[in-house]
């Protein structure tokens, strides 16, 4: 069982994202344990404020240290060990191959979530043993992205996916984008269904899904294919594709 231990200011924002689809089943099927924390409560002081003025001045506040080591004193009081993981944009960028290494961790995995203008550097000097950033684009704070990790983690986690599903995860379908998907009507609005996808024929099939997956990774994410494992047949479905364009 994979378990999460959230930290945060704001323990709503999961609610309902982690009672829904894959992640209420991922939990039922004692899979996935993910226990969401108010930092708040261990804050010190009748107001329990987690957050000060930044020393040297200067705008918005900063995440005090004493309520985060706390947190994570009481937390190592019981239990497995400890992964402790900061949210920022500063971090290293999320990736599937993070995702699969955190799906195999039997360390507890502590998602701290950063918010306002940052946390006081000793907690990343103290506490912190991987800092890890979701994109290239700034959040107000790392709640979303402590639910994107929770859902790409989750996913992983074996028996979380029905069979066809976890089907396109392997690694045939590696650093590949997905091929076009189809259901009925088989005409829309004038818009037909490929004649191959009703044809029954199994073989034809899976060589038309993966030439279209080859056509549309080459289109939008040459990256992606430059880096992905190609077969031989993959390096003819691709001499195709640039003949007819
Ligand atoms: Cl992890 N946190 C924040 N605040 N912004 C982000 C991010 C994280 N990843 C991308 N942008």
């Amino acid at each position: 069982m994979l378990q999460v231990e959230v930290l945060t200011l704001f323990p709503g924002v999961f609610a309902s994202p982690l009672q829904e689809s894959l992640l209420r089943r991922a939990q039922e099927k004692g899979l996935l344990c993910v226990r969401v924390r108010n930092l708040r409560d261990w804050a010190e002081g009748r107001h329990r404020i987690a957050d000060d003025v930044p020393y040297g001045g200067g705008a918005g506040m900063v995440l005090k240290p004493e309520p985060i080591f706390q947190a994570l004193e009481s937390l190592r009081a019981t239990g497995d060990p400890l992964r402790v993981i900061l949210l920022t944009p500063q971090g290293e960028r999320f990736t599937q191959e993070t995702a699969r290494r955190l799906a195999a961790e039997t360390r507890r995995i502590v998602l701290l979530c950063g918010r306002y203008e940052g946390i006081d550097e000793r907690v990343r000097l103290g506490a912190v043993d991987e800092e890890i950033s979701i994109g290239d684009y700034v959040l107000a704070g790392g709640e979303l992205a402590a639910l994107v990790v929770i859902e790409a983690m989750a996913r992983l986690l074996p028996g979380a996916l029905g069979a066809e599903a976890s089907a396109r995860e392997d690694s045939f379908w590696e650093g590949l984008l997905d091929y076009p998907h189809y259901t009925r009507p088989a005409m829309f609005r004038g818009m037909e269904v490929p004649e191959v996808l009703l044809s029954g024929h199994h073989e034809q099939i899976r060589r038309w899904r993966r030439k279209e997956a080859l056509r549309r990774t080459r289109a939008r994410r040459p990256d992606l294919l430059a880096r992905a494992p190609l077969s031989p047949e993959d390096r003819e479905l691709l001499r195709e594709i640039e003949q007819e364009t």
